[in-house]
């Protein structure tokens, strides 16, 4: 290697970078001078928080090296990362440390190549990409979102007059349609964003959309937002022919914007804080080579909704009727059925991935319909009496009955645990500690205002203190619910009631919930 031509012209390297307040995502490029010739550079970069992972792109002469960016870090003004490039067979290692200046258009960094060369850089903001200047999106698009209702399809239609931009979307959701006039609308640049109003329970909450136009202007990447509670994200394509209108205006609320009723500014006080570290990758993926248990649906009588009611269950690798398991009846949130958890937690790989870890016993999981009324679908409302309450009953007296004589179940207090999501997760703390007899295993994950106020939760804490064997309270830190959290704590905290108070980042939304199974379900049955 010839060392001396490689630390020549590593060390003329001048990088202009370029940074966006706050978020540093997207793609930058940088063009510079050194002793054999221009060398281009594309970084990718992609902000998670403090944690900034990406790739760097160069051309030197006509060679071409790809970098993955690593021990990217953003906190406050300052950025760093490692290049390891391979340079003609040997890895060279190149440092980054930033500073913003202060208008956010310059990082002075330090870029250090190897042992060899030490040099301040300036980078400077890359001027936004100049695609959807002129760009028109009127006309007709298609986008699937994956939503905590279902797969929602939509047909939208825009019509853009200069910046501001109007329209009205067809959507399919199953078996139903219904027809939503957009708020708000504009596009700036290459974003545009739009509002949907939509009313849940007499609550009335936004569903707000950014999107971003490729160059070409043939494709919209949208992120849809549901209040403070979920979000998905789907390509919209431009298609050719419009498709009449299924128009059910009397479905979308008319009424504007607001956050649902519960929702506080988030404050985080000092116990606030993970009491487990982050999600191992690849906890929720698909693991080959691991035996798999299965999930069914079975339907069962509810004497207290007076008709068949829909469950899944799940069953763990190599279940058999020689062993009796404990049973963990998971619930969902207001938006959802049955189907939720399955659809998008996918609590059947977790606990797959964690069994063959024996890193949680192998038990039975039932994933209820919470919403216990004859019309049970996820848009049937919650009827008069609050079916979400009725549920206690139908939970009780008719689905624990049923699974415990249908499955090869261990019947013992012991081996019974309830948890569950939002709406779900208020059902759990409500029932559980109202029926400490039977649940010693409570989990509320992002409880809804459904959940009791503490008082009433745990009027006798010297008793429930004696009857629990883990009461797990958590919440995403940019949860617009999480003073009920953080209420239940507080009250547990000072009548010493022992609990588990989990603060993950991140919003009400599966990536929270996904994680909190996988904690819960290890400490549970032990
Ligand atoms: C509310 C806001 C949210 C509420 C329930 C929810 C009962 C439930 C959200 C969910 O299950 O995701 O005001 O009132």
């Amino acid at each position: 290697m010839k060392m001396k031509n490689l630390i020549f012209y590593l060390s003329f390297a001048i990088l202009p970078l370029a940074a966006f307040a706050g978020d540093v995502t997207g793609t930058w490029k940088s063009e510079f001078d050194s002793q054999i010739g221009v060398q281009k550079y594309t970084y990718t970069l992609k902000q998670d928080g403090t944690n900034l992972t990406g790739k760097a792109n160069s051309e030197i002469g006509d060679q071409k090296h790809e970098a993955e960016l690593k021990e990217g870090k953003v906190d406050g003004d300052a950025i760093s990362f490692v290049e390891m490039m391979n340079f003609q067979g040997n890895d060279i290692r190149i440092t980054y440390t930033g500073k913003l200046t202060s208008g956010d258009n310059e990082i002075k960094f330090t870029r250090e190549v190897g042992e060899f060369a030490k040099e301040e850089i300036v980078a400077k903001r890359e001027a936004p990409a100049a695609v959807a200047v002129g760009a028109n999106i009127s006309g007709e698009w298609k986008a699937q979102f994956d939503t905590q209702r279902g797969l929602q399809k939509y047909t939208i239609t825009f019509k853009q007059d200069g910046t501001s931009v109007t329209g009205k979307a067809d959507v399919e959701l199953t078996d139903q349609k219904r027809e939503a006039q957009f708020k708000e609308g504009k596009i700036e640049g290459d974003v545009v964003t739009f509002t949907e109003p939509l009313s849940i329970q007499g609550n009335d909450i936004a569903i707000t959309y950014t999107g971003k136009l490729s160059a070409k202007g043939d494709e919209i990447n949208f992120k849809r937002q549901v209040g403070d509670f979920g979000s998905s994200e789907a390509i919209a394509k431009r298609s050719a022919a419009a498709k009449p209108a299924a128009a059910n205006p009397e479905s979308v609320g008319a009424r504007g914007p607001r956050g649902g009723r519960g929702n506080q500014p988030i404050v985080l006080g000092p116990d606030d804080k993970p009491a487990f570290p982050k999600a191992p990758e690849g906890f929720d993926k698909v693991r080959a080579g691991i035996a798999h248990g299965t999930i069914e649906t079975v339907e069962y009588d509810s004497t207290t909704v007076g008709n068949k009611r829909k469950t899944l269950v799940y069953l763990p690798p190599g279940y058999s009727a020689d062993t009796k398991y404990p049973v963990l009846y998971l619930l969902h949130g207001i938006g959802g059925d049955e189907e939720e958890w399955h659809r998008q937690g996918h609590p059947e790989i977790i606990l797959d991935n964690l069994i063959a870890d024996q890193k949680a016993v192998p038990m039975i999981i039932v994933l209820p319909n919470g919403r216990a009324q004859k019309d049970d679908r996820a848009n049937a409302g919650m009827g008069a009496a609050g079916s979400f309450a009725t549920f206690e009953g139908d939970l009780i007296n008719d689905l624990m009955p049923y699974i415990q004589s249908k499955y090869s179940v261990n019947t013992n207090r012991e081996s019974r645990a309830l948890a569950g999501l939002s709406m779900g997760g208020g059902q759990s703390l409500d029932f559980g500690l109202a029926h400490l007899d039977l649940f010693p295993w409570i989990g509320g994950f992002s409880s809804a205002p459904n959940t009791h106020p503490p008082e009433q939760l745990v009027p006798d804490p010297a008793r429930a203190t004696q009857m629990l064997k883990l009461l797990w309270i958590s919440d995403g830190d940019k949860d617009g619910l999480i003073n009920i959290g953080q209420r239940t704590h507080a009250y547990l905290k000072e009548k010493n009631v022992n609990h588990i108070w989990h603060l993950d980042s991140g919003g009400h939304d599966f990536n929270v919930w996904k994680y909190d199974l996988y904690l819960f379900s290890q400490l549970i049955f032990r």
